[in-house]
């Protein structure tokens, strides 16, 4: 598998992902600082010109996302996902898409400074609901689907540890922090992500 990947993006998600299944992958460092997203040969891999994007045999999987969920089902003997077809399936797959769909473009809005959108139409309401949403979904102790850690602690957990190292959560919650703190404390974590960053 090949994973086009630069430490200092959303790729650091994906490597993390890799990481705590332990699956052997190609690194392909993509300087996006460079124009090498902007390549000819990098946006027929993935026309948006974004990392990460894995790519297994003549499988392009894009999106951060369905990269960890690929990887999840992939290797379901990693236990990185609740089992198929089960009711658990219901609330990762929550998980899994909330922060993608939800909470990014909301911190998005927040960040350039947007308010005067109608929260009725706009996926994400207001900053208000996403607040509470993440409030309500993160877990009390260990990890979203309980004793289990999933992909869905990768993307759910990994999207609030950015929202927290870049400002863009001022004030968590104990609950946020410490849920943080956790996902920050594991080894495949720790390998994957720059300590400068936070
Ligand atoms: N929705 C995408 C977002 C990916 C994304 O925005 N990647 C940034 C780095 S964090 C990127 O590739 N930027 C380079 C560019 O836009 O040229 C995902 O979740 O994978």
């Amino acid at each position: 598998m090949k994973h086009y990947y630069n430490p200092m993006s959303r790729a650091a998600t994906t490597h993390w992902m890799l990481l705590e299944a332990g699956v052997a992958h190609e690194q392909i460092l993509v300087d996006f600082a460079q124009g090498e997203t902007e390549t000819t040969a990098y946006r027929a891999i993935n026309p948006m010109g974004k990392i990460p994007a894995l790519v297994d045999g003549d499988i392009v999987i894009t999106e951060a996302a369905a990269i960890c969920a690929y990887i999840a089902d992939k290797y379901p003997e990693k236990g990185l996902a609740p089992a198929h077809g089960t009711a658990k399936c219901g609330k990762y797959y929550r998980y899994l898409f909330v922060p993608g769909t939800t909470l990014e473009p909301m911190f998005t809005a927040e960040m350039l400074g947007l308010q005067d959108y109608p929260a009725q139409s706009v996926g994400f309401g207001d900053i208000e609901r996403c607040l509470a949403t993440i409030e309500a979904m993160t877990p009390e102790s260990n990890w979203v689907m309980g004793d289990q850690f999933t992909a869905a602690d990768v993307v759910f957990g990994g999207t609030l540890n950015f929202a927290m190292q870049f400002g863009w959560l001022k004030e968590p919650s104990e609950k946020v922090a410490s849920y943080v703190r956790r996902i920050r404390e594991r080894p495949a974590y720790r390998q994957s992500h720059d300590p400068s960053w936070h």
